[in-house]
């Protein structure tokens, strides 16, 4: 039986497959390793979706530089000297060079290295060497991708038409104001690849049924009790987490429960298990300088995610602000940046392995758990099985999320081809 549905499901579409799933269920195998699947992925989603690049802190100054790599697009985002955050297209405009092959870095300029063409920070051609008498250096400016800064955290959208980017652009420089994003600074920074799909990470990240088996430092002040962490609504939630909103609005701090209509993203503050201060070892902060305006060590975690990139926890100590971008059908590059105030001093006001230590080993757990998942996925005699309603609602809304996105996009695309 198992083997039969296998045989037919490997010649179906993408569209069909997601018009067979079972909703409330994990999604047919071919969704997550397949070729095809993939591509539609790129397609339909990263290729058309707000994007996380990064958290604005980590282009501390003019010609600060990241590069990141959505499928086949290498993106650059710089600092102008303005100020100003940009990304572009990192693709010469004469024969095509990738422009710049390091992560992160600082420039004055962009040169290419094959024939050093040098562009402005703002994307103009400045210079082209022996280039004849008819040509015109304003035709050959590098191609813009849509970047907004919101107030430290940079999204980017390779789309000709982004999606509306308002509502979600108000409500996090609310939240994310008094956490003061744009005057931290990068204390450490790791990537690593999760050998599995990006649903399979991002589904990993949207329930705790699985932290008590995987993450015991996590686990020793993130509670994973659902009744302690799930919510449904600006006045629906536990006791405890009605009693810290209640805390936070009396302090002006923007904490209760708010999220997009189809649950693209979502942020609300929740106290950590206990009242504990940070995700450390011991419970208590790492830093001593608080972040921003935060106005006490035990305000909890600021959550954050948006589909299909990204999660972020803001502390009152420190932020952990996460990336995923897909390698391939089965892999996942994770960066994650841990920030604190620009002024709290190394050594001093913190030491970065206990900063760090909780969230270093929490995404060493997943990226086994992610990859152990993807290996079972991929046995002919994988069958989707039904998610726990209580436990993981956060996985129903991204896989709902993705049928419903996907599913429309699919049917657009066939109507008009
Ligand atoms: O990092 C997170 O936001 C999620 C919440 C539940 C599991 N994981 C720790
Ligand atoms: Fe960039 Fe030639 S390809 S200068
Ligand atoms: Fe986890």
């Amino acid at each position: 039986m198992t083997q039969i549905h296998q045989m037919t499901s490997a010649a179906l579409s993408t569209a069909d497959l997601i018009a067979a799933r079972r909703p409330g269920h994990a999604l047919p195998r071919d969704l997550y390793c397949g070729e095809q699947a993939y591509r539609d992925d790129l397609d339909q989603i990263w290729y058309r979706e707000w994007l996380f690049a990064g958290p604005s802190c980590e282009l501390p100054k003019t010609g600060s530089y990241l590069t990141m790599q959505v499928g086949d697009y290498p993106v650059i985002v710089t600092r102008g000297a303005d100020g100003r955050i940009r990304a572009f297209h990192n693709v010469c405009r004469h024969r095509g060079q990738r422009l710049c092959a390091s992560a992160n870095g600082t420039n004055p300029k962009l040169v290419c290295p094959y024939h050093q063409w040098t562009y402005d920070l703002d994307g103009k051609l400045l210079f082209a060497r022996d280039m004849g008498a008819g040509f015109d250096p304003s035709k050959y400016s590098l191609k813009p991708v849509h970047c907004i800064d919101l107030k430290g955290m940079v999204f980017i959208c390779l789309a000709q038409i982004p999606p509306a980017i308002n509502e979600l652009a108000g409500q996090l420089m609310r939240y994310a104001a008094p956490s003061g994003l744009a005057d931290a600074k990068v204390a450490f920074s790791s990537t690593i690849i999760e050998k599995g799909n990006w649903k399979l990470v991002m589904e990993n990240n949207r329930e705790c049924y699985h932290c008590g088996g995987s993450h015991p430092s996590l686990c020793r002040t993130y509670s994973d009790d659902p009744l302690m962490t799930v919510m449904e609504g600006p006045n629906a939630a536990s006791p405890e987490i009605l009693a810290h909103w209640a805390r936070c609005d009396a302090a002006g701090l923007p904490s209760r429960f708010v999220n997009a209509p189809d649950m693209q993203w979502r942020m609300a503050r929740v106290p950590l298990m206990d009242d504990q201060e940070s995700f450390t070892l011991s419970g208590k902060a790492a830093v001593a300088r608080r972040m921003g305006e935060m106005p006490w060590n035990d305000a909890g975690s600021l959550m954050f995610y948006h589909f299909p990139s990204t999660w972020n926890h803001f502390l009152p100590d420190h932020a952990i602000v996460f990336r995923i971008l897909p390698v391939s059908p089965m892999e996942t590059q994770v960066t994650t940046n841990w920030l604190v105030h620009k002024d709290a001093v190394e050594g001093v006001d913190y030491d970065l392995e206990t900063l760090t230590r909780v969230w270093l080993n929490t995404n060493d757990e997943d990226r086994q758990v992610v990859e152990e998942n993807q290996a079972g996925i991929l046995s002919p005699a994988y069958e989707p099985g039904p998610y726990s309603p209580s436990q993981e609602a956060g996985v129903i809304h991204l896989i709902d999320w993705y049928c419903g996105l996907m599913g429309s996009r699919l049917a657009q695309r066939m109507a008009a081809e």
